[in-house]
């Protein structure tokens, strides 16, 4: 029994979830160009194990940094040394991952009988994947799956085609959970696919905008990454693909574009957060991505769905200059804000990648909007940081309620400006 006990404890240490106690979130407010600089040279130092759930990027914007308990005191005192001003986000990051945990879907108590889908929870990928497979099934004339490729690891990559008809008709593409710990992302999207698909025939934007156009949503851009989100460390952002050369593993998906590939903003070291790739498209579901939408050659808008921080995007990242036609763009972000605060009051800004959060490069919407697809936007959903990617499952459903708001004015906009 002993013996049984022991090697329950080493499993449990070698091969099951990483643990989080006693770990922190700081939030850090550089005041000048030195000390946002010194912050960038702590990241790079990999035997603090920081992981910037922020990056740095300008005087007087905050990052967001999780610190392990161990270094707390090291990197406090590295801070005070230097006056950069800090406050602590979140005390301990293990209890806010526990109270999730014991909210997952496979872990309540559901009523007996209720068979109806719990959008208000986070699910595993199987989960997910079946929750697509039973919105095909239960609307059969408007949603159909397409698979775009297999990840890394053999997941398919899976999307949901919603159509009425005709060929290769101008299309919306949306993605979330491109990165894999911003589990409201995909959340969103799977409440997202079951609204679009309820929502035909009664809303007169969704059955005008399908009437003429399709819609692609990809729930889960990062199978591998969420799975191992869920099975191994809820921290995780990348791919999982093997680096030749580095026991590191992963490359940041949002890096991997061929947009500025390298450049500031991305890392060439494979143990950072923000490695580009050994190349442009060098994962495969990036590639697949990429491949599908030069393949289809119709599309108009291109989302990429993040979290956290409220902020809706639009390029360039790689580059701090304007886009061509930035002022449309600003426009109709501003009114997308606008109505998806008009329900909770929940406040984004609005801007391009490079002002609005910092510079970028080899990210998505860079890539499609030089691509051609001029509606290139990125949101950051929920929230500012209390909870940043551990957003408590009770906020899916109002978040998702909210970023449908905006999501529809970017879509009504987009018919409205076919060319
Ligand atoms: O750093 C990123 O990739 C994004 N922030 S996140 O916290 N979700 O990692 C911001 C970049 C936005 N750019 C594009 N989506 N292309
Ligand atoms: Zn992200």
């Amino acid at each position: 029994m002993r013996l049984l006990l022991l090697f329950g404890v080493l499993i449990g240490a070698t091969c099951s979830l990483k643990t989080f106690v006693g770990d922190q979130v700081l939030r850090v407010e550089p005041h000048n160009e030195e000390q946002v600089r010194l912050l960038k040279e702590l990241e790079a130092l990999e035997p603090l194990q920081l992981d910037f759930w922020r990056f740095p990027s300008y005087p007087n914007e905050p990052a967001d940094v999780q610190v392990p308990f161990d270094c707390l005191q090291v990197v406090k005192v590295f801070l005070e040394s230097h006056q950069i001003k800090y406050y602590i986000l979140i005390e301990d990051i293990q209890a806010i991952v526990d109270e999730e945990t014991r909210n997952m879907d496979y872990n309540q108590q559901r009523e007996r009988g209720s068979s109806s889908f719990n959008y208000g929870a986070y699910h595993s990928l199987d989960i997910i994947y079946k929750a697509m497979d039973d919105i095909v099934a239960e609307h059969p004339q408007l949603v159909s799956k397409i698979q775009i490729g297999e990840s890394y690891e053999k997941q398919p990559l899976n999307v949901l085609k919603f159509s009425t008809g005709g060929t290769n008709r101008p299309a919306i593409w949306i993605d979330a959970g491109i990165h894999a710990r911003e589990w409201v992302t995909q959340a969103t999207a799977l409440w997202t696919a079951e609204k679009i698909a309820s929502d035909y025939s009664h809303d007169p934007l969704v059955t005008s905008l399908l009437n003429t156009m399709d819609v692609f949503l990809m729930v889960v851009a990062n199978p591998d990454g969420y799975v191992f989100s869920q099975t191994k460390n809820r921290m995780w952002r990348k791919t999982r693909s093997r680096i030749p050369g580095s026991t590191c593993i992963g490359v940041d998906p949002n890096r991997n574009w061929d947009a500025g590939f390298g450049g500031p903003g991305s890392s060439d070291n494979p143990c950072s957060d923000s490695y580009s790739g050994p190349s442009p498209f060098s994962e495969v579901e990036v590639r697949s991505i990429a491949d599908f939408i030069k393949s289809h050659g119709n599309f108009k808008a291109f989302i990429s769905i993040h979290s956290y921080s409220q902020l809706l995007m639009y390029p360039y990242g790689y580059k701090c200059t304007n886009a061509r036609d930035y002022k449309e763009l600003e426009e109709v972000a501003n009114a997308a804000a606008n109505s998806l605060s008009s329900l909770y009051g929940t406040k984004y800004r609005v801007g391009d990648i490079c002002h609005v959060i910092y510079q970028a490069s080899g990210g998505s919407i860079d890539w499609t909007y030089d691509y051609g697809i001029k509606y290139s936007f990125a949101f950051e959903l929920r929230d500012t940081g209390r909870y940043g990617f551990l957003l408590p499952a009770n906020q899916i459903i109002p978040t998702a309620q909210e970023t449908w708001l905006g999501l529809k004015t970017i879509l009504e906009h987009v018919q409205d400006h076919p060319y």
